[in-house]
């Protein structure tokens, strides 16, 4: 029999993000039957009880917690999944990685190179099993680009481009801070679109591309201050509202990335673009199932740039949906990361991105935020 072996999950934060990997641990057993494991909802953690209650019943969770650290506590919980802000992801993961925990945590990992620093040292010193929720990778058309570039078809790579734009902060009008914007507040985020943004960006591109060796950044905050939702004082605004780098991947390419929360009429668009000596690939999250390829070995007549539907069964992760020619979703890729993550307690291979792979991201975002802040390029310290 399988799916038989329980994986009890102590989820802790019920935003988006709790949403979005509550779904994925309900649909994976129907989707992947042959897997050993099945998530367990054991319990899900907020402070406000009445939210964590309705969460609970919503979404079939036994059980309710308000102090993340009873949660901790618990024998019956075998992982716990991070959802909360980023300024208590290191506090959590350290206490739970000591409770002997599995840890699912949300991206980016940490505020800062020296915080995703102490996760890493605490999760090596326990034997942590680890995964990071860069759920982008796991888009069918994203891990097909993986293959093709594995694969060589694409040759020497000349040039990484990636974007991911947003214009929900342009009005002056809205508070940093507190529930729904603490995003805005760089004491609880760490930066702005620099670590909620480009870090998707810089984690899909180090997959695909290897290593960013160093980096030559600007930010820009366009609206200096705003009322702190929490205080009701108007505030400084310390965090990036647009951020733009450049840099020198380890194998010898060229990346450009840029993130902005003021592009106005983008909601979130992601899109990156790889050349390579024998052809290009191209990907649009507003159009998540295609993958554009251009095939300079293609006959001349018939030459061009190709859309290819990521809906067939023998691409990546599409043999377990529907049947060709349908799309799947966002969603799907949180789905997806909970099915490799179930699998590899049975393989005993890493679930990528580990804290270890998240924390090479974090040393090209802090090397991104120095260099912004020197007007100098600085060099990361990625050496793969
Ligand atoms: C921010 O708006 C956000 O929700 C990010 O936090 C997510 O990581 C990204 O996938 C979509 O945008």
């Amino acid at each position: 029999m399988k799916n038989t072996k329980e994986l009890r999950i102590g989820l802790i934060g019920c935003g988006f993000m709790g949403r979005t990997h509550s779904n994925g641990y309900k649909r994976v057993g129907d989707f992947f039957p042959e897997l050993g494991y099945r998530p367990v909802l054991q319990a899900v953690c907020a402070r406000n009880e009445e939210k964590v209650k309705a969460f609970a019943e919503q979404w079939g969770y036994k059980s309710v917690e308000t102090d993340w650290k009873k949660m901790i506590e618990r024998d019956d919980i075998d992982a716990i999944d991070i959802c909360t802000p980023n300024d208590t992801h290191a506090e959590i993961s350290i206490a739970a990685a000591a409770a002997g925990k599995m840890i699912l945590c949300e991206k980016p990992i940490a505020r800062n190179l020296a915080e995703s620093q102490k996760m890493v040292d605490a999760i090596e010193k326990a034997g942590t099993k680890t995964t990071v929720w860069y759920n982008y990778r796991r888009l069918p058309a994203v891990t097909l680009a993986k293959q093709l570039i594995d694969s060589g078809k694409l040759g020497k790579i000349f040039h990484y481009r990636a974007n991911f734009l947003q214009d929900w902060t342009i009005n002056a009008n809205l508070p940093q801070g507190g529930e729904g914007l603490w995003r805005m507040d760089a004491a609880v985020s760490g930066s702005g679109v620099l670590g909620d943004l480009l870090s998707h960006c810089i984690d899909t591109a180090m997959w695909l591309n290897g290593g960013i060796k160093d980096v030559s950044a600007m930010t820009e905050t366009f609206i200096k201050e705003r009322v702190h939702q929490l205080t009701g004082k108007v505030q400084q605004v310390t965090i990036d509202d647009a951020c733009a780098f450049m840099c020198h991947f380890n194998n010898g390419s060229l990346g450009l990335f840029e993130s902005t929360r003021y592009a106005r009429g983008h909601k979130a668009l992601y899109t990156f673009e790889i050349n390579g000596e024998h052809a290009s690939i191209r990907w649009d999250l507003h159009d998540l199932n295609r993958l554009e390829y251009f095939d300079n070995a293609d006959e001349g007549i018939v030459k061009g740039w190709r859309s290819i539907h990521v809906t067939d069964g023998d691409q990546p992760y599409m043999s377990k949906w529907w049947v060709p020619g349908l799309g799947i979703g966002y969603e799907h890729s949180f789905v997806h990361q909970v099915a490799d993550f179930l699998k590899s307690l049975e393989t005993g291979e890493p679930c990528s991105p580990t804290f270890l792979d998240a924390h090479q991201t974090e040393k090209v975002c802090q090397a991104v935020s120095d260099s912004a802040n020197s007007g100098s390029w600085k060099q990361t310290g990625v050496n793969f």
